[in-house]
């Protein structure tokens, strides 16, 4: 629908290939009240970052599979071409996502229709693999969210899954039950990789929650003043080897964020920049290279500007962030509440803080103005939201 299609955007391919299918545009932004794809996500399709020799992600993916392929030789099956348009069911049926989860949403998940989505995590494709037989894998691939605007958060990602299966005779000697076995095993897993890329490293393990496993964890590093997750894990429900008819097992699985791993490991400050095709960016990395550090080139300066507004019941910050991104693209460094307040009639005001920059150039007042007139106008016409 055409309140998706953006003017400055330059056109995109029309038909792509996506791990062995035929993907056209109208597959993927139909005339459908039920579809939320913008072309900012649309010409990510296809770019597979992950499958770049010379790309930091596909430089860390490479890394992480040295890392099993030593430890575990011969052990684990990888796939990192499986097409990213899923079913609902796939997405989050097959890994017991319940109905009323947040994830579901309009407002977290891109939908091309009521049945299928843009996958918001490689879990998706979990209960498949397993049900063809893999008891070793890894899944890599680029996910799809709809999600805030800062420095480590950006609207397509890439991930990789890791699920290992244990049969009894893996646990019955340890002398501890099956769960602990595989929770300490899953530890030692990801502690190793850990070490395997960064060598030493600030961390620590938070206990959380997710639908799929029980217990869960995720894993934090100390980047940049500040504790960054880079992955969620844990021993796999029950019910989701059940399923694929493993009733004598137990297994754990992890989702690790490949940008949030690329950012502590070449000291790339910023997310955006995976995808810059500038060679200040590209020419700093190189095949089998990890020891590689970001050396930024002149950071331009930032320029701010303020929008405040009424909401209503149907305000997001994410549907505020997808405006911003459809005007803005990658010029949007941050999306900031800076002020929140209800007064007595009930009504709530917010002031959103936006922080543009170039990576690659100056902006110049005009292009911030007009920027900013166009974010002022959306607005108030997509959110209905009324300005101060
Ligand atoms: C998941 O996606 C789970 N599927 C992970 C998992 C797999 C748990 C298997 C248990 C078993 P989460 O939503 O926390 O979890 O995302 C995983 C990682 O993706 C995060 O830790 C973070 O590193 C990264 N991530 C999440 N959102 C973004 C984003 N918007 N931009 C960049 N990286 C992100
Ligand atoms: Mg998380």
């Amino acid at each position: 629908d055409k309140l998706h299609r953006n003017k400055w955007r330059s056109p995109v391919a029309s038909v792509l290939e996506l791990g062995g299918v035929k993907i056209g545009r109208e597959d993927v932004m139909r005339d459908d009240p039920t579809n939320n794809v913008p072309d900012t996500i649309f010409s990510k399709l296809g770019m597979q970052l992950h499958r770049r020799d010379q790309h930091p992600i596909g430089i860390l993916k490479n890394a992480i599979y040295e890392y099993f392929d030593t430890s575990y030789p011969n052990k684990f099956d990888k796939f990192d071409d499986l097409c990213p348009i899923v079913t609902v069911k796939q997405n989050f049926d097959d890994v017991l996502v319940p109905a009323d989860h947040v994830s579901r949403s309009y407002n977290d998940t891109y939908y091309i229709d009521a049945q299928s989505v843009l996958r918001c995590h490689t879990s998706a494709h979990q209960a498949e693999l397993l049900r063809r037989g893999h008891t070793h894998f890894l899944v890599t691939g680029d996910v799809y969210r709809r999600d805030s605007i800062d420095s480590t958060h950006y609207p397509v990602f890439h991930q990789m899954e890791g699920v290992r299966v244990f049969s009894p005779d893996d646990w019955e000697a340890s002398g501890v039950d099956a769960t602990s076995y595989a929770a300490e095993d899953l530890k030692k897993c990801l502690e190793g990789l850990a070490n395997h890329l960064f060598g030493a490293v600030e961390m620590r393990w938070i206990d959380t929650y997710f639908p799929f496993t029980n217990p869960s964890f995720e894993l934090e590093i100390y980047f940049q003043e500040k504790w960054l997750e880079v992955l969620g894990c844990g021993v796999t429900e029950q019910e989701i080897l059940k399923r694929s008819g493993k009733t004598n097992n137990v297994a754990w699985a992890f989702g690790l964020g490949l940008e949030r791993l690329a950012m502590v490991l070449f000291d790339i400050p910023d997310i955006r920049l995976f995808w810059s095709n500038d060679e200040r960016f590209t020419s700093q990395f190189s095949k089998g290279q990890l020891g590689i550090k970001f050396k930024p080139f002149s950071k331009y300066p930032p320029c701010y500007k303020d929008i405040s507004f009424w909401i209503n019941e149907s305000f997001t910050e994410n549907n505020l962030c997808e405006v911003v991104r459809g005007i803005a693209g990658d010029l949007a460094e941050e999306v900031l509440l800076i002020d929140n307040f209800t007064n007595k009639k009930g009504m709530t005001s917010h002031c959103y803080r936006i922080a543009y920059r170039s990576m690659e150039r100056s902006l110049t007042d005009d292009e911030i103005n007009e920027l900013q007139w166009n974010v002022r106008e959306q607005v108030q016409s997509k959110l209905n939201v009324v300005l101060r």
